[in-house]
């Protein structure tokens, strides 16, 4: 029975039902009872395996076909009228040829299935930042994550009320065929259509597809920021608590970083970290002028591979209970989970994540992988032991600092402070990751990814460059501070040299402390970086002043290469990219050049 009397609604539903022609249709409310009987259908199905309720209560795991593992940006589209809206870093196809392309595919799809219609609310419920989308789907698989990974059911569409501004979001399992698979965003109609996958990052359309690339439009035309960021609070001994956005491309540490553990040094004189979100932040401007964020989600999708009692303790805790483990490996013994990383006793009777059967000591003496490399699991948010008590605030957290990052063996320093917001939204859009860890004194092949955004901007990335400096220009002197970090430079064997993970706090404590103005910086032609003696190492082993003297280190050729490459960037994306960052670009070879 439909939950709600919003006509927009109830037509699109009915519209959905004539195109893919379900057996049935079922509306999901979000209460417990309900997904008590899914979960049960999916058991009996095989979707989806029950895991050891005592050791691990309300767990699941579920294995996805082989062919559809990740996220496919190959095939992911952002379709508008105009080319120049959404190209050139983004796949385009014009609206009309697209959904000419795709409605076939999704004509009688669901025929023999079930639609579930999934109507979910990204923010907390009541906030004035919150934003509604409706999801129908033929994969429990879908239902279950997104019941974690969203606010589910009525109070969604309490949220919503009569209102016809919702993100339409179309998902259908169809046959998984790889050949036909695409994830497609029409940011201008508000809709976003999935085909051909059930993986997390394709078919949770809540999560990439809505609270980033279409809710990056939305941004735009609305005047605030959804970005693929962090958020973190740092309380001091005073019970002051101050906030942290941070981008980092996929794979390079979000989740470690937003839960991580204070070392001893600043444990002992009481300062705690509190976890707001892990991927993504929606941010606006408050009513004292200050930028505030709201983290869009309700749970973790986090990748499992390397999650131990060391790298990321909060986040192992968080996948307790209530989880689901999507291609980890099945410990058999006693009916868990295991993914490489987790520790070092593989299980002796286990099945890897495509459902063999194998010996798994042997097998990764073998050196095969029990586990995928992306294998994930949903957790949450509510298990996290270190979740922040703003995490449901209706108006978010005022943030002092932002932060960009990425995987540099040589070029960036530990960390340095832009000269301004001008000049940060410069850094951010230059921001680079290396794909491969280098072999002795070789560098990495260089991917860049303008604010971690590359696969999640709705639109031509020179306009969402504009929107950034436009968004400064509104905040003036309340503009957080924007810093550069790369806990990922390596010496000449190859070796990381930052210990990173709870040990990165030494540094957000310098950028607090350059916040507040109680530290000074050295000036460089890239930006502000610490005098070593003010990044804190006690305690710290193997680290001396030398070694943060170092990593501190500019060399001024590396970094004149690496402006090359932005240009490089800039004149792909052509006329859109703003003056203002052109100069930016030319006054930093400038200053290198001296
Ligand atoms: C990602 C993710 O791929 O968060 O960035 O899953
Ligand atoms: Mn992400």
């Amino acid at each position: 029975m439909a939950l709600t009397n919003n006509q927009h609604v109830l037509d699109w539903v009915a519209e959905m039902e004539a195109l893919m022609t379900p057996d049935a249709t079922i509306w999901i409310d979000g209460s417990e009872g309900q997904l008590r009987a899914l979960r049960e259908e999916a058991f009996r199905t095989g979707e989806m395996t029950e895991l050891n309720q005592e050791k691990l209560p309300g767990c699941v795991l579920h294995h996805t076909a082989k062919n559809d593992v990740a996220r496919v940006e190959d095939r992911t589209f952002i379709c508008t009228k105009n080319k120049e809206d959404a190209a050139p870093i983004n796949n385009w196809m014009e609206t009309s040829e697209m959904k000419a392309k795709l409605l076939p595919l999704y004509k009688g799809c669901m025929k023999g299935r079930i639609m579930y219609v999934i109507p979910y609310c990204m923010g907390p419920v009541g906030s004035p930042f919150s934003k509604v989308g409706i999801e129908v789907t033929d994969s429990i698989y879908v239902v279950l994550n997104m019941d974690i990974m969203t606010r589910v059911g009525v109070g969604a569409l309490r949220q919503l009320g009569d209102s016809n501004d919702f993100v339409r979001g179309q998902h259908a399992k169809a046959d998984i065929d790889a050949e036909n698979r695409y994830i497609v965003q029409f940011p201008e109609e508000n809709a976003i259509w999935s085909i051909n996958s059930g993986y997390g990052g394709n078919v949770l359309l809540g999560k990439k597809c809505f609270a980033l690339r279409i809710a990056s439009y939305q941004g735009k035309k609305e005047g605030w920021m959804a970005e693929h960021m962090l958020i973190l609070g740092i309380e001091g001994p005073d019970g002051d608590t101050k906030y942290i956005t941070a981008a980092f491309p996929s794979a390079c540490g979000k989740t470690n970083l937003a839960m991580l553990i204070p070392p001893e040094i600043y444990a002992k004189q009481g300062y705690k970290v509190w976890t707001v979100g892990d991927d993504i932040a929606w941010m606006h401007i408050g009513e004292d002028g200050r930028l505030y964020a709201i983290n869009p989600e309700n749970g973790f999708f986090g990748v499992a591979p390397g999650t131990n009692e060391k790298s990321n303790p909060n986040a192992l805790h968080t996948t307790m209970k209530g989880t689901i483990f999507t291609n980890v490996a099945h410990n058999l013994d006693d009916n868990t989970v295991w993914w490489e990383g987790l520790d070092k006793n593989p299980p002796e009777n286990a099945q890897e994540w495509t459902g063999v059967p194998v010996n798994g000591k042997e097998y990764v003496a073998n050196g095969g992988k029990l586990a995928h490399p992306n294998s994930r699991f949903t957790a949450p948010a509510e298990n996290c032991p270190c979740l922040s008590k703003e995490f449901n605030n209706p108006n978010g957290v005022p943030v002092t600092a932002m932060v960009f990052g990425g995987r540099r063996a040589k070029t960036a320093p530990l960390v340095y402070q832009s000269f301004n917001w001008e000049h940060g939204v410069y850094v951010g859009s230059a921001m680079a990751s290396e794909t491969t860890a280098a072999a002795t004194g070789a560098v990495g092949v260089v991917r860049r990814d303008p604010m971690a955004m590359r696969p999640f901007c709705g639109y031509n990335m020179g306009d969402y460059f504009a929107h950034w400096l436009e968004m400064g220009k509104k905040l003036g002197d309340k503009a957080p501070k924007i810093f550069h970090v790369n806990w990922f430079r390596t010496d000449d064997e190859g070796h990381f040299i930052w210990p990173g993970f709870g040990d990165n706090m030494r540094v957000l404590m310098w950028m607090l402390a350059r916040c507040e103005g109680k530290v000074d910086a050295v000036e460089t032609p890239i930006g502000y970086v610490p005098k070593a003696e003010d990044i804190n190492i006690e305690g710290l082993d193997g680290i001396t002043l030398d070694t943060v003297k170092g990593l501190l280190d500019v060399d001024k050729n590396l970094w004149l290469e690496d402006v090359k490459g932005v240009e490089e960037l800039y004149d792909m994306i052509g006329s859109r990219v703003p003056a203002e960052l052109r100069k930016q670009l030319s006054d930093l070879r400038d200053r290198l050049s001296k």
